[in-house]
């Protein structure tokens, strides 16, 4: 049966089309925004990669996360890592890419993605607040050995805005995860972002495609206005 229609919903500009949500049922999730993936000596930058295609995202990331507590959105923060003793993360992931600094070696932050390190933890500028939910995922999906699914049906959450790091990777297999489970996704593309400006833009246009196949793409700016932190902006969604 299809849920009653709410009071509280609005509707959000979005490619397909406009993304309706409750604030009451609706999850900000921001993934994996460490310092592993987004300093200059962390691990996304020893595998070669330009994490200013990153940084980028940080301060309207910021300025949503303000207007998502500001408005009683719930809130959940991801990291991806491991174990000290790496026993959660499978073989095949670490071997992964022949890489001289494999997960779990000695870096400039401490341990590659290893829990309890420097490099692993979520950077100043969006750190959880007290009572937001921090989740360790061992995988790139955050549904995939987490807790997410049962804290969120427990909260009666419906709808997800989908943001942080990288777009094609864990931004995108959570979304993909999100949807088989029944949730409604809403991509903000100023924040999300990849080391690959292909890549970003194509996974963006794929979750919007075919009538929004796995959810929804929009702009910060319009989900900020739709919170009532900010006036509605005409935008252009690049990439979808
Ligand atoms: N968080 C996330 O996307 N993990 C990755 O390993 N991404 C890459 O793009 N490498």
């Amino acid at each position: 049966m299809p849920p009653e229609p709410d009071p509280a919903a609005v509707a959000v500009p979005a490619v397909p089309y406009a993304f309706e949500m409750s604030p009451a049922t609706t999850a900000l999730v921001i993934i994996d925004m460490q310092r592993d993936f987004l300093l200059p000596c962390g691990f996304g930058a020893l595998l070669g990669n330009d994490v200013t295609m990153l940084t980028s995202i940080v301060e309207p990331l910021g300025e949503l996360l303000g207007a998502a507590r500001a408005a009683g959105l719930m809130v959940v923060h991801t990291r991806e890592g491991h174990r000290p003793d790496m026993a959660d993360c499978p073989p095949a992931k670490l071997a992964r890419g022949r890489l001289d600094t494999p997960i779990g070696s000695p870096g400039p932050n401490g341990r590659i993605l290893i829990r309890g390190e420097f490099g692993h933890d979520i950077i100043e500028e969006l750190a959880p607040a007290d009572g937001e939910a921090v989740l360790d995922k061992p995988g790139k999906g955050t549904f995939y050995a987490t807790d997410l699914e049962l804290m969120l049906r427990n909260a009666q959450i419906r709808s997800l805005i989908v943001t942080g790091v990288t777009t094609e990777v864990c931004v995108h297999t959570t979304v993909r995860e999100a949807n088989d489970r029944g949730f409604e996704c809403f991509v903000p593309a100023d924040c999300v972002a990849s080391y690959f400006t292909e890549f970003h833009e194509v996974g963006l246009k794929m979750i919007a495609a075919q009538g929004g196949i796995f959810g929804w793409v929009g702009s910060s700016l319009d989900l900020l206005a739709a919170l009532g932190a900010g006036r509605p902006v005409l935008t252009t969604i690049q990439g979808a």
